[in-house]
């Protein structure tokens, strides 16, 4: 787990949320049992997908995410923009794919599995919201233009439990991130 401060100016958190705002819907969570995705008290946020590239504000963010966590551009999903309100949270998780799980199967297809996620602070919280690691035993309260970067596959595709990890209910005011996850493999746009 790594944390980069000033990964992002203000002006490129800012000029995120503007791109995001009238496009955002509520955010979703995958079947694991196969099927469409599916909304769930689980993840109260709404969210909106940036198309990889789809101007310069983007496509210089995935660079730099490319050049500071060696990856390639290409092994990037679409940038994730969320929206908390007050009250909303994102319960314990995993981002990786379960092998196991019917209705992820087929979501290993393009680009293998996840092996690492970003996430990028576009605001500062006024109480709650932190991204929170249980069985590490770490919070991450949000802080604007800061990276949090964690990995959870090994280059043979072993999984570490340890990766579960959630967003703490925002108590007041907004709470403002950019997600990207990164797969093993060149994961192909699809047009989110
Ligand atoms: O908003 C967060 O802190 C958070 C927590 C857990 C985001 C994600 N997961 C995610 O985007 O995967
Ligand atoms: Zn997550």
């Amino acid at each position: 787990v790594t944390l980069v401060a000033d990964f992002l100016s203000a002006e490129e958190c800012s000029g995120l949320i503007k791109l995001s705002k009238t496009r955002l819907v509520p955010s979703v969570v995958i079947n694991r049992d196969g099927g469409a995705h599916k909304r769930s008290e689980e993840r109260s946020s709404h969210s909106a997908y940036l198309l990889r590239g789809e101007n310069t504000l983007v496509s210089s963010i995935e660079a730099r995410i490319a050049s500071v966590f060696s990856c390639c551009v290409a092994q990037g999903e679409p940038l994730h923009v969320l929206k908390y309100a007050p009250a909303t949270e994102y319960r314990p998780h995993y981002d990786y794919f379960e092998p196991d799980f019917e209705g992820h199967k087929e979501l290993l297809v393009n680009g293998g599995q996840r092996y690492a996620t970003v996430i990028m602070y576009l605001n500062d919280v006024e109480k709650g919201g932190a991204t929170y690691f249980p069985q590490l035993g770490l919070d991450i309260q949000p802080r604007q233009g800061c990276a949090l970067f964690f990995r959870y596959a090994d280059e043979c595709g072993n999984l570490d439990t340890r990766s579960l990890h959630g967003g703490a209910a925002v108590t007041r005011g907004e709470k403002w991130i950019a997600t990207k996850w990164l797969r093993m493999k060149e994961y192909l746009p699809t047009g989110e």
